[in-house]
């Protein structure tokens, strides 16, 4: 998948309440290295502000809700609002993003293609969109 795309995940209802799973090269195109979260995010902040040369990701809105946007550096912008945990958001590498307006109490759950490596970050738009543009 070369695109942000919104990935229906399993979902198993019974009267216990919900369940949801999925698994590496299955429901998503990629193996999971590593897993982080945000939370407590006081209202009015936003998260992201850079791209990643390499590292795909899937974000799952665990409680709460969430806006993403994305942004691919060739004029192609991408919106996505997140309040459902049985579907997650792919994020191919390449891809300015930026999360904002969490409502209280929300959760962002992070699975992620490569182990943390600051060296993969482009933090400065007009980097991003030198790099996106050189191919
Ligand atoms: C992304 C958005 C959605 C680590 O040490 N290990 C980690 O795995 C991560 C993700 C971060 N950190 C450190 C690096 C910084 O000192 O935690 C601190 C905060 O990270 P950052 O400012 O990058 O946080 P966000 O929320 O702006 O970005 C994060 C991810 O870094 C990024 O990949 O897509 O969440």
């Amino acid at each position: 998948m070369l695109t942000p795309t919104l990935i229906k995940l399993p979902q198993l209802k019974d009267p216990r309440g919900s369940l949801s799973f999925l698994e590496s090269q299955n429901h998503i195109p990629f193996d999971i290295r590593r897993v982080y979260y945000i939370y407590d995010v006081p209202a009015g902040e936003s998260r992201g502000s850079h791209a990643h040369k390499n590292l795909c990701q899937l974000f799952i809105a665990m409680s709460g809700s969430f806006f993403v946007k994305l942004d691919d550096g060739l004029g192609n912008l991408y919106d996505f609002h997140l309040s459902n945990p049985s579907e997650g958001l792919y994020i191919p590498s390449g891809y300015w993003r930026e999360l904002n307006r969490f409502s209280s109490g929300s959760a962002c759950l992070v699975l992620a293609s490569l182990p943390y490596d600051e060296g993969d970050y482009i933090r400065d738009y007009d980097v991003f969109k030198r790099y996106k543009s050189n191919g």
